[in-house]
């Protein structure tokens, strides 16, 4: 391996693992009644937030869904913050007030998550505007689930943004289920890129959320928007959620899905193939960096306070 892609690969394994170390040690948690909001699990899908997030530039911003613990923290969102902010503590990102669904760090870029469906796709959209009319060499990378596809507002957002050739890149993170209906169940076909080329909109699957695959589509589509040369694109990155809808449960007795539906997945974990792919020593550094900085963000939750009761009529209205 040389020494680039060395760097890359230690790089990625780093977001991948400390992602996934830190969710699961959220289901361990959360059990506790610590954690004072839902928790919407990525585990599994780490893959695609951190391949795009790691094409990005630091200038660039993100939107993402209510199941947006790795966007956040892909995109270098501040982790004592997050974890404060599932607490409901003062010290969190949204000051204790929004929980896992409503996250956002704008020093690092992330604009924000919605816990409805489809909503942050307009907004997305309308701020990737305001770059371009500001003449900024930002993108923004706007992530939303397949479930949000059958939203009239997906529909609105992409063909405005192909209008107006916004610098945008659409991530779709198909995971085949909206809560627990099959997306074959919503539509008739399988053909969500098919559906987004009639628009004018460039569009790509990548199987099994190939970290890597992901990786390079966004380096290359994201230096072509950035120089105007091109719209938007759109990436279908098809992917597993391991654990239920919402909480931190396995959730293969529920009788819409089975174990086995989701192996392939986990066959291609891409936390163990980067493992794999890096020298031991290496791996083994990066699992104790991170293991020591997941132990000192939930121990900061747990030290701070929570919100005074007069934080309730704080930050309702924008101050003109
Ligand atoms: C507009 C709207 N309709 C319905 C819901 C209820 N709801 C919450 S999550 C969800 C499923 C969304 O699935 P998907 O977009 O595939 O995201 P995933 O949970 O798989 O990440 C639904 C229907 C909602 N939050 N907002
Ligand atoms: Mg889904």
């Amino acid at each position: 391996m040389t020494n680039n892609k060395l760097k890359l690969t230690a790089q990625i394994f780093r977001s991948l693992y400390r992602i996934r170390r830190i969710e699961e040690k959220i289901t361990q948690v959360y059990p506790m009644d610590k954690i004072k909001s839902p928790v919407h699990l990525s585990i599994g899908q780490e893959a695609v937030s951190v391949g795009v997030c790691e094409a990005l530039e630091p200038q660039d911003v993100v939107f993402g869904t209510y199941r947006g613990h790795a966007m956040y923290l892909a995109k270098g969102g501040d982790l004592k913050s997050m974890i404060a902010e599932l607490y409901g503590k003062v010290t969190g990102c949204a000051k204790g007030k929004g929980g896992s669904m409503h996250l956002i760090d704008k020093d690092h870029g992330v604009m924000g998550t919605s816990a409805i469906v489809g909503t942050t796709l307009p907004v997305s959209v309308g701020y990737a505007l305001g770059l371009r009319y500001r003449e900024s060499d930002a993108i923004v990378a706007s992530f939303f689930g397949d479930g949000a596809v059958d939203e009239g507002a997906f529909h609105e957002g992409i063909n405005f943004a192909a209008l107006k050739k916004v610098p945008i890149i659409f991530i779709c993170e198909n995971n085949e289920y909206a809560i627990h209906s099959h997306h074959l169940r919503r539509r008739l076909a399988d053909n969500m890129c098919e559906r987004v080329r009639s628009y004018g909109i460039h569009a790509r699957r990548i199987d099994n959320a190939d970290v890597f695959k992901i990786y390079r589509f966004v380096k290359k589509y994201s230096m072509l928007i950035r120089s105007g040369q091109i719209g938007p694109v759109f990436i279908e990155c098809m992917t597993a959620r391991w654990r239920e809808h919402v909480g931190p449960n396995e959730d293969f007795d529920f009788g819409y899905r089975t174990r086995g539906d989701i192996e392939h997945c986990v066959k291609n974990d891409q936390v163990q193939r980067l493992r794999c792919l890096l020298p031991g020593p290496v791996a083994d550094r990066i699992i104790g960096e991170v293991e020591t900085e997941i132990e000192e963000a939930f121990q900061f939750a747990e030290d701070s306070p929570f919100p005074d009761g007069v934080e309730l009529f704080n930050d309702l209205f924008r101050e003109a």
